[in-house]
């Protein structure tokens, strides 16, 4: 496979670099900032839906598939930016969002105004009875994910908004459709996909969730799954030896995605899945706070890692996304150990067997946003929620301090380039506030220093370019009931990398046998190899056998 010596960079465009002063991040912003990208080493990058949309969920709702909003810019930006990034060796990622459209797409429009090929692209269904949806599945954005159309007396359905309809997968020419759209992208010289929450196309049935649940048990991994997913890689991308795809795999097993990701398997090249980062979430709730469960994580990591090994499949390694709060702010410390915990969560993450997505602004430690006023909050999820979380009667206090902990806005704040007005990102009016963390956390400052987290990240990519045992090594799990390290050992023929990572602000003790191991990365200056180690606070060190 061509990409286990690569590294993806992944691009909110909305929030990376505006170049008219609209406050709003577009292409020609992008293409300014692409000399920073090529110099941190990355080879890809995956860019969020810049296609039209109504963005009521930042372009996760696609009114048309094969335009730009003109936000962003035109197609002829685009190919400048593709010609552009090719000439400092990037690809491009585009996101396929194929569970829904906006219900602003032409075909929905066609289904509502009653044309029986369209309205066969979704899902409506009867309801049980007056005023009753067709089953007490619940949104993701909170609610019932059923919305009423009185002309129809049916309903359709939306697992997420009420404005992203979900598509009807049963009916081939809406693979057909989506097939086409791929192919759309490949004729403008696009070979990388990800696609937004593919495992839940292929609904199994429309019962009620027994547990009063929100319905997931019916639609996550369901049955035609790999079959869609086959089609989809015969009719399109499989057609190109150089395409690079990512599914994002929403409450997915490992026993599903050693098949959707699997070297020997037609599907998909590797897949994103979530399990790590819910171990912060009280009861599996997402606006439950509680301290992460270390134990929790260290053994998700493992079994994923070794799951996938044994099978032959291949994980996409990350800890941010537009969808998370900030890592260093969540697993880490972004006060006295901003820098150390996140090149220690870097470390950690990085020497893994898979491939490693770098979120904008990750890879100079950017903090949550923390955000004091629900005003300032934009996400559809966030303010859904606020409504909900008031209704249960929690007080403003509470809801905005759970906000500051999970909202999606975390991520989505502009990236902070330099302690200019709104963080260099826009001189006009940004779509969303700049965190006040832009002052001191920015790539400006970053490149004036040497011990940066951003040479940090320079480091681990340039190690998973040149090291066959980082890109092809066996992942060998050690110190695994250790309350305090994640340590793991990455294994070829040749060399041996051991990964300590200390994820705690206090000392850490290890013994193992480290006779023949010198240090070969670490974020501190003088740590030492001994039998017994002692890991000072966020301590991340690769030991590298001599
Ligand atoms: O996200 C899918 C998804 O389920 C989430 O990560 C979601 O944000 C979380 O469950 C809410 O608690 C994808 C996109 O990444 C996200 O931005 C979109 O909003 C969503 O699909 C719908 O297209």
């Amino acid at each position: 496979m061509g990409f286990k010596d690569k590294v993806v960079y992944q691009i909110y465009p909305k929030s990376f670099q505006d170049s008219n002063s609209d406050g709003w991040g577009d292409i020609r912003g992008i293409i300014s900032r692409l000399d920073y990208l090529a110099d941190l080493g990355i080879n890809y990058i995956w860019f969020n839906p810049m296609t039209v949309s109504p963005q009521r969920d930042n372009g996760y709702d696609v009114a048309d598939y094969r335009s730009f909003d003109p936000r962003y810019g035109t197609m002829e930006d685009f190919e400048l930016l593709s010609a552009e990034a090719a000439k400092r060796g990037i690809g491009i990622m585009f996101d396929m969002v194929f569970n829904h459209t906006s219900t602003e797409h032409e075909w929905f429009k066609k289904a509502m105004a009653g044309d029986e090929k369209y309205k066969k692209y979704y899902i409506f269904r009867k309801g049980k009875g007056p005023g009753l949806p067709p089953n007490n599945w619940q949104s993701k954005f909170a609610g019932s994910a059923w919305e009423y159309v009185e002309k129809f007396d049916e309903w359709y359905l939306h697992l997420f908004d009420v404005t992203q309809a979900d598509l009807d997968w049963t009916n081939p020419e809406v693979r057909q459709e989506c097939a086409d759209i791929v192919n759309f992208w490949r004729s403008k010289g696009v070979h990388g996909f990800r696609f937004d929450v593919i495992n839940l196309i292929s609904k199994s049935s429309f019962e009620d969730d027994p547990n009063n649940y929100d319905g997931r048990q019916f639609y996550t991994d369901g049955p035609r799954e790999h079959e869609y997913l086959e089609e989809l890689n015969r009719n399109s991308f499989g057609q190109d030896d150089d395409h690079l795809t990512v599914g994002e795999m929403s409450s997915t097993t490992i026993a599903n995605c050693v098949r959707y990701a699997n070297e020997n398997g037609k599907e998909l090249d590797m897949v994103f899945s979530f399990h790590h980062l819910k171990v912060d979430y009280k009861n599996q709730m997402k606006w439950e706070l509680q301290p992460m469960d270390f134990m929790s994580l260290k053994k998700l990591f493992t079994d994923w890692q070794i799951g996938m090994q044994e099978a032959g499949a291949w994980n996409a390694l990350f800890w941010n996304c537009h969808d998370q709060p900030r890592s260093v702010s969540r697993f880490g410390n972004d006060k006295e150990y901003r820098k150390e915990s996140a090149k220690m969560l870097a470390t950690a993450l990085h020497m893994m067997r898979g491939t490693p997505y770098i979120y904008q602004g990750e890879e100079i430690g950017m903090p949550n946003a923390y955000f004091t006023d629900i005003s300032q909050y934009v996400d559809v999820e966030s303010t859904n929620i606020y409504k909900v979380l008031k209704e249960q009667g929690k007080s403003e206090e509470e809801i905005i301090h759970i906000l500051q902990e999970r909202s999606r806005d975390n991520a989505r704040t502009p990236m902070q380039w330099d302690d200019t007005d709104n963080a260099g990102f826009t001189d006009g009016k940004p779509w969303i506030q700049a965190a006040d963390s832009y002052h001191t956390v920015n790539v400006k400052s970053t490149l004036n220093d040497p011990d940066s987290i951003y040479r940090h990240y320079q480091k681990l990519i340039e190690m998973r370019k040149t090291m066959h045992v980082v890109q092809e090594g066996r992942f060998i799990p050690l110190l695994q009931d250790h309350p305090k390290i994640y340590a793991y050992e990455r294994r070829d023929e040749n060399d041996s990398l051991i990964v300590l990572s200390n994820f705690y602000a206090e000392n850490a003790e290890a013994d193992l046998d480290l006779e023949n191991y010198e240090v070969y990365l670490s974020n501190y200056a003088d740590t030492d190899v001994k039998n017994h180690m002692v890991l000072r606070p966020y301590e991340a060190v690769i030991l590298k056998r001599k």
